[in-house]
């Protein structure tokens, strides 16, 4: 047998067996608990990187403990395999994006073997094949049909230059990544998906999920933003119209000194119709990008429309604004401001010289100085005639009531998340399945003709999507009317096809329907590891696909993902590993000078999953020294032949020791493992283990006997983070079986007794003396053993006793007068 570690030959050597005997496919079975561990599947963007690398062992090695665990796992892969870069890279290279993603596929796949991942291979899927969107598409026709989906003109990034519409990323300090030229927004029809009708449930469901990192859920109850406020209407002078705010605030009502619109508001643009100055403004907010986070810190500006609106309660006319930084999309479009207490408002006020009025003070020592700043805070109400003396949060229902009662306001609920915008201009995605026709409008494409598939074969130079110029693929005829029609050559955004990938792999064969029951099986999934970068737009996605998914009777569960971690970022000199700072590692050349089970061990030793992890070469080394030094300490104990049965009566006080650390150790590595998802403490506690074994040079049949039972363990303990090397030592530590399917191994509770124990001894309450007892040792006996304890003696003789407390197993207190 080969005494000396060879990486490269065994892991290749056991992946082929694995490989050969389908070991990691996965088989419902009604009768045996399911677990399915899944990892965000990769871009097929050419090679794995070391993220890759990082959460895929962390997946692995769930898998494999809860396999050991008795538990019919389900561990699948595949690539998420549409989008941007396959076209970048087609224009750089001359090849099809088709054939380079799957080009990528092919070796990615390999290097994922080589990494020894335990993955079900026969549910691979792939995003970009037919096979696979085809239920995209087809479930977009039912929510189509179901009223889900809808189509409206939303702005695009245009380049007029290469006359195409780029994606944001392509859009580089404003102007076009390709020629430099100013981008501009254009407005162009497009599909949006109705996530907004799912805002409630995707918000209040986050309270159910308590496998998930409180960070992420907090992320996404920001993202949904739900808003409880007042809709208020104040009427116009001299119109018939009532101009209508959204406010979260109707406690400040009475501070109200001016109304402001969006840019976009129909009051506006009445307005811009009228003044030039104003059409000018206008065009100006047109051009800015108001993403919503630099509503707070950009420079307020505005103008003023020459309307007055009417104070509901004081009747007093207030002149109405446009301003910069009111929103179209959000609540009404317009906003009551209150410069006293919004400090946006109290910006604009100071510059515009509008009045600043304040109607809430203090409850406790706030700050509140209206020289310097608007004051935010809730707080009691003042100067507001029948509601001073309120609270703020008093006043929220009475003011809301008293809107009410006069039909001039209602209490309202508004979210921050908006509709899902899911046309893209692009090729390579998954052709959005409607038909556009002269007579009858839009008209899904039906069941029996899908998939609509995207044409492979083309020639990509970048300047707009092929297929828009492909009439072979547009020219069409109308399912409704049968006369000439044209296909919709948008394509999905990619987020849609991994919205829903993760309950595919239930049914990944499936030909003729999306899901099956298998999916009722294996859903939800029960651990899903992934990158922190996700938190928000795809997981957010997924879960409202699930629900989808769910109301068209697919799936039985309202959540997709019951457990999350998100993995730490890996970092090379305190930097995160990127492409663009030039500071990656290839885990390529990792694998193939040190072998999977090393790279697999670095990973998960140098950190715990959900904290960074810092690239070190000489922590490469370390997990390699430590394998040969496993590797070795195993080959030394069978060269030394038969083992005998182990008999635990016949133990002496140094066996009895190493089979104690050898129970601790799979105590405290189950629960690591199992619980606490510290891979690296439990790697540690497995070290120190071996490092006892390595001084136990007890050469007895039953010294042997104990090591046997140690190192049997150890092989177990690690064989989830390190699968290679752990099942060759277990067939030469003399076990016919195969490793994998080992039962995770059991805590012996008798192992774990010591023969004796430490008592604390105490005289009044003040430590005086430890004493060692037997294990076994009676009340009485600790009792007599501390009183005649010499240190204790000093403190007790020649006074009287008065009693003896005896805690079991901690200390004895002898009270003495
Ligand atoms: C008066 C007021 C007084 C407000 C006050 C705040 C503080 P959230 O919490 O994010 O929902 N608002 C309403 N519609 C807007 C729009 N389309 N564009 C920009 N701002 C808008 O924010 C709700 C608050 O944001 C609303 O409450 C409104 O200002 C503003 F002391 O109304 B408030
Ligand atoms: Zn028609």
């Amino acid at each position: 047998m080969d005494t000396e570690y060879k990486p490269e030959e065994i892991e290749t050597r056991i992946q082929q067996f694995w490989d050969k005997n389908k070991v990691f496919k996965a088989v419902e079975d009604t009768e045996r608990e399911k677990y399915y561990c899944l990892s965000m599947f990769p871009y097929p963007s050419g090679r794995l990187h070391m993220g890759h690398v990082r959460n895929y062992t962390i997946g692995d090695v769930i898998s494999r403990y809860q396999r050991m665990q008795g538990k019919n796992v389900l561990q699948p892969m595949g690539w998420d395999a549409f989008g941007l870069p396959a076209e970048n890279a087609a224009i750089k290279n001359n090849v099809a994006p088709a054939k380079w993603t799957r080009e990528n596929i092919d070796y990615m796949r390999n290097q994922l073997k080589r990494l020894g991942l335990g993955y079900d291979w026969e549910r691979e899927l792939a995003t970009c094949d037919p096979d696979y969107y085809r239920w995209e598409q087809w479930l977009f026709t039912r929510l189509y049909k179901k009223g889900l989906v809808y189509k409206k003109t939303a702005a695009v990034n245009w380049c007029p230059n290469d006359l195409t519409v780029l994606a944001n990323e392509q859009v580089i300090d404003g102007k076009c990544w390709r020629c430099d030229h100013e981008v501009e927004k254009k407005d162009i029809p497009q599909w949006f998906m109705k996530i907004t009708d799912y805002a409630d449930e995707l918000l209040d469901d986050l309270d159910r999920l308590e496998g998930w990192p409180e960070q992420v859920r907090t992320m996404q109850r920001n993202w949904i933003g739900r808003s409880e406020g007042v809709e208020i209407s104040f009427a116009l002078e001299g119109r018939d119209e009532n101009l209508k705010v959204f406010t979260t605030r109707p406690d400040t009502l009475m501070g109200v000194t001016y109304v402001a619109v969006a840019a976009e508001h129909p009051l506006a643009l009445e307005a811009g119709e009228k003044y030039d100055n104003v059409a000018a403004f206008i065009n100006e907010c047109a051009k800015t990008d108001t993403a919503e986070a630099s509503l707070e810190t950009m420079e307020k500006k505005g103008i003023d429309t020459g309307l007055k609106a009417i104070h509901p309660v004081t009747g007093d006319r207030v002149p109405v604004f446009i301003a910069n930084f009111v929103l179209m999309g959000y609540g009404e479009g317009a906003v009551m401001a209150v410069p006293a207490h919004d400090q946006r408002d109290y910006e604009f006020a100071s510059k515009y010289g509008l009045p600043i009025r304040q109607v809430i003070e203090p409850l406790g020592n706030e700050e509140c100085d209206l020289n310097s700043a608007a004051f935010t805070a809730r707080g009691r109400l003042v100067h507001s005639g029948e509601f001073d003396g309120l609270s703020s949060e008093q006043a929220f229902e009475k003011i809301a009531a008293w809107l009410e009662a006069r039909g001039q306001g209602k209490k309202r609920t508004t979210y921050r998340l908006r509709d899902w915008g899911v046309s893209r201009q692009r090729y390579w995605g998954a052709p959005i399945p409607i038909i556009n026709c002269n007579k009858c409008g839009e008209v899904a494409v039906p069941e029996e003709d899908l998939p609509v598939v995207l044409p492979e074969d083309v020639e990509f130079d970048g300047v707009g999507s092929p297929i828009k110029k492909m009439p072979s693929f547009y020219e069409t005829t109308c399912p409704s009317c049968g006369g000439k029609a044209e296909r919709e050559t948008d394509t999905f955004d990619t987020f849609m096809e991994s919205s829903w990938y993760y309950a595919r792999y239930a049914s990944a064969d499936n030909d003729s329907s999306m899901l099956d029951e298998r999916a009722d099986y294996w859903l939800p999934v029960d651990q899903y590891v992934g990158g922190i970068e996700h938190a928000i737009l795809h997981l957010l996605y997924a879960r409202f696909f699930n629900k989808l998914m769910r109301d068209v009777g697919l799936t039985k569960t309202d959540e997709p993902f019951k457990n999350l971690l998100t993995q730490g970022m890996v970092l090379k000199d305190g930097a995160k590993m990127s492409k663009s700072k030039g500071n990656t590692v290839d885990p390529q050349g990792l694998i193939e000078e040190y072998g999977a089970d090393t790279a697999r061990l670095f990973m998960m030793f140098a950190a715990p999953p959900e904290q960074s992890l810092e690239w070190s070469d000489a922590g490469v080394e370390g997990a390699s020294r430590f394998l040969k030094r496993l590797w070795r300490l195993v080959n030394e104990h069978v060269a030394g032949g038969a083992i005998a049965k182990l008999d635990l009566k016949a133990l002496n006080d140094a066996q009895k020791k190493l089979r104690r650390q050898t129970h601790e150790t799979i105590a405290k590595v189950s629960d690591d493992i199992g619980r606490r998802y510290t891979f690296n403490t439990a790697i540690a506690a497995v070290m120190e283990l071996i490092n006892a074994l390595a001084k136990f040079s007890d050469s007895s049949a039953q010294g042997r006997a104990v090591k046997q039972e140690s190192l049997q363990a150890v092989v177990l303990l690690l064989s989830p983070i390190v699968p290679h090397i752990t099942h060759e030592l277990w067939q030469r530590l003399g076990n016919d079986s195969l490793l994998l399917q080992q039962p995770w191994p059991e805590v012996d509770e008798s192992a774990l007794q010591k023969d004796s124990m430490q008592i604390i001894v105490q005289v009044n309450g003040k430590l005086r003396s430890r004493i060692e007892v037997s294990a076994s040792a009676s009340k009485d006996d600790i009792e007599q053993a501390a009183q005649a304890d010499e240190n204790v003696k000093r403190f007790t003789d020649g006074k009287q006793l008065v009693k003896v407390i005896v805690v079991p197993n901690k200390l004895v207190n002898i009270v003495v007068r």
